[in-house]
């Protein structure tokens, strides 16, 4: 069988209830996802990563709040609480979270000028993180994905793996979204007709 990769996305204190931009249930998720891991023979974890001025930040916008949008030269972009910034409590993996099978984690947003949802590119979807390059040279050609948030960085990601030709699924019931205005069924549904398995 082709070989396939557990991709972990966002499991971070700030995703968690308590942190800055806290997803409901997101601590729910960590024994799933623990359990998960011995299933796959590989397995690699996203991990938000913004400097402190980071321009998804609300705060870098003076006179917005956070879920407002701006426009960016890249397009529209949500704006957000001050979330995962390098090096705090809120930027680490829920402490649950086991991390010792995790060949590569792949840190992302870290350009202060651009987010980054998508494990596979930055917001403009073009600048890469190297993950699709680093499954494909590994022979990976199917991902399973779980994590926070469904309707944010886990859809960016399964839709861009799906564009660069992987077999995607998504595991619901290890993954937990913030659902702005709609935005959780929008996402699945785009990632259904993409070719996504939502399970
Ligand atoms: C995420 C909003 C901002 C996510 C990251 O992990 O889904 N959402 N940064
Ligand atoms: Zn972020």
């Amino acid at each position: 069988m082709a070989e396939e990769a557990l991709v972990v996305v966002d499991v971070q204190n700030d995703f968690c209830p308590g942190g800055a931009l806290g997803v409901e249930g997101g601590h729910d998720i960590v024994p799933i996802i623990n359990q998960l891991m011995g299933e796959f023979e590989h397995v690699i974890l996203t991990q938000d990563w913004h400097p402190a001025d980071h321009s998804s930040f609300a705060s870098q916008h003076p006179g917005k709040a956070p879920f407002e949008t701006v426009q960016m030269p890249y397009g529209e972009q949500k704006l957000w609480p001050d979330h995962c910034v390098q090096g705090t409590h809120g930027a680490e993996f829920h402490p649950d979270l086991v991390t010792t099978r995790a060949e590569l984690i792949i840190r992302k947003g870290y350009h202060r000028e651009i987010d980054s949802y998508s494990a596979f590119f930055e917001n403009d979807r073009t600048t890469p993180t190297g993950l699709a390059g680093y499954l494909r040279e590994r022979g990976i050609s199917r991902i399973t994905l779980a994590g926070i948030a469904t309707d944010f960085c886990v859809a960016y990601s399964a839709l861009d793996a799906r564009s660069h030709g992987f077999n995607v699924t998504v595991l619901l019931e290890a993954c937990r979204g913030i659902d702005l205005n709609g935005s959780l069924d929008a996402m699945i549904r785009q990632m259904r007709d993409a070719g996504t398995t939502i399970r």
